[in-house]
């Protein structure tokens, strides 16, 4: 049994009340976990922490990142097995998308904070200097899908702009914070730069958000909840960058390569028993390869390894959906059912038939159900595209006008034949309801920092 304990200040606490781990693979207690709710005392010991932290020079922060990288890279075995454990997924998942992506994200704003450029804009008279000051404490909040991966990518670009950070991991999945933070301590982060606290979302996270000390929030969840972060933090002026849900399409154009699209439009709908955002849980298919398609898409879908979903409550979500959907007139083409074993499984489900205007074609299901509509026009496939509250993401296939129905696409991403394919120095968010703000490469550090100007008169 892990017992999870908080890192304040250089120091692994806990808290009388702890509550439990639990398994999606087979409902098993694996851990226990502190029930924090007051987060005075971590505030403190960061706010010890950042004038030191924050004088550092740059190459200094960048020195950090890469020994956080090092150690995680020499324990990568250890926080892929981890990851599996606590989110069920396969090893090969936790292995190649979670643990490697959680070493690149420190590797990656290591090597971006080297080579930041200075930025000075000349008059004819006078020079302006822009510096980049740190902000102070950050709060970083994440979900249990990808837990250490999406907690990097916050850490790692707001350790490096000076800030010291106050992370929560999701009360589901703390098991790779924790890791990360014994790992930070043996290598000898100085104390009070990262601190990692546990707890409920409506506790700890919204003491977080409320701790007037704590100058920016991140955070990445559901709509709803970023709804309540941002009427908590937007009235005391708190920088504020809000990743949320997604309900993506994957639009397959009637020039498109099959052999490209299929596995590609597979992948998109089911990685992570389609519990990432990004995923493209609305599949559009022109009308003239529909069939060709469907059954090619089934076909290889018989081949696709996924693991549970997160936990026996987000399986009951999952499952209503898929009720909802025959309610509605839509047909299982594939799956439709849970699978009788402990743990939190569900047979990956596509379902023809349905409106693409539906409930189920339009909310976030965020588990392994894929709608699956037809069109005859391009102009029809966006307007489809678009007609959900979301726009996070999307993919295109097609040889020849991939980009142009791209552009097209009311999302903060669209891939043409691939999907995520990720680049970190490009901006990563969402349009309407899918969040505020964008993270990666110039964004993350313009969002961990006060970009201030001096202007100097020339004599
Ligand atoms: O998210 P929550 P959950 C979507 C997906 C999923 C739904 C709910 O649709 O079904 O969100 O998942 C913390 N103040 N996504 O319940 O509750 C919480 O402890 C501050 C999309 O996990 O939003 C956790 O650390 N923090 C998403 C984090 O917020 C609060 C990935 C996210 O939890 C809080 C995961 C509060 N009042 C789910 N309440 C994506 N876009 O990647 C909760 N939290």
């Amino acid at each position: 049994m892990i017992q999870v304990q908080n890192l304040v200040g250089g120091k692994f606490v806990t808290t009388d009340e702890v509550f439990d781990d639990i398994s999606p693979l087979d409902n098993s207690i694996i851990a226990k976990i502190p029930r924090t709710k007051n987060v005075d005392d971590v505030v403190e010991a960061a706010i010890n922490a950042h004038s030191e932290w924050a004088l550092l020079s740059i190459e200094q922060r960048c020195e950090w990142l890469d020994r956080i990288a090092d150690s995680l890279q020499e324990n990568i075995e250890e926080v892929a097995r981890l990851e599996a454990l606590d989110t069920g997924k396969p090893h090969e998942v936790a292995m190649n998308v979670d643990a490697s992506r959680s070493v690149n994200n420190f590797r990656f704003f290591a090597d971006f904070g080297r080579n930041l450029k200075s930025e000075t804009f000349s008059m004819p008279d006078a020079t302006n200097y822009v510096m980049r000051k740190p902000i102070g404490v950050v709060g970083l909040i994440s979900p249990w899908n990808l837990p250490l991966y999406l907690l990097s990518w916050k850490i790692a670009p707001a350790l490096l702009m000076g800030n010291c950070v106050i992370a929560k991991p999701s009360e589901i999945t703390p098991l790779t914070a924790h890791f990360l933070g014994k790992l930070c301590t043996e290598i000898g982060l100085p104390d009070g730069v990262l601190n990692i606290v546990n707890g409920y979302g409506p506790e700890v996270g919204q003491a977080i958000v409320e701790h007037p000390d704590i100058k920016a929030i991140s955070f990445t969840g559901g709509t709803a909840t970023g709804k309540i972060v941002a009427a908590t933090a937007a009235p005391m002026f708190k920088k504020l960058s809000l990743e949320l849900g997604g309900k993506n399409a994957s639009l397959v154009l009637d020039d498109a390569d099959l052999d490209i699209a299929v596995p590609g439009v597979l992948r998109a709908s089911f990685l992570n028993s389609g519990q990432i955002c990004l995923c493209g849980s609305r599949v559009l298919v022109n009308a003239s390869i529909y069939d060709d398609f469907l059954n090619r898409y089934l076909s290889e879908l018989k081949n696709f390894n996924i693991g549970p979903v997160i936990n026996v409550e987000h399986r009951n979500k999952v499952m209503s959906y898929i009720e909802l959907a025959k309610e509605e007139g839509g047909e299982i083409l594939a799956g439709g059912n849970v699978i009788d074993k402990a743990g939190a499984w569900i047979e990956p489900t596509v379902i023809g038939g349905l409106s693409h205007k539906s409930r189920t074609a339009t909310e976030e299901i965020f588990g392994p159900v894929v709608t699956i509509h037809k069109f005859e026009t391009d102009e029809e496939a966006i307007e489809m595209a678009n007609c959900t509250s979301y726009g996070l993401a999307g993919s295109v296939w097609s040889k020849n006008k991939g980009r142009q129905v791209a552009e097209q696409i009311d999302s903060g991403m669209v891939w043409v034949n691939t999907w995520l394919h990720r680049d970190l120095r490009v901006p990563f968010g969402g349009v309407k309801d899918s969040g505020v703000g964008r993270e990666g490469g110039l964004w993350s550090i313009g969002f961990f920092s006060e970009a201030v100007n001096i202007c100097v008169m020339e004599d």
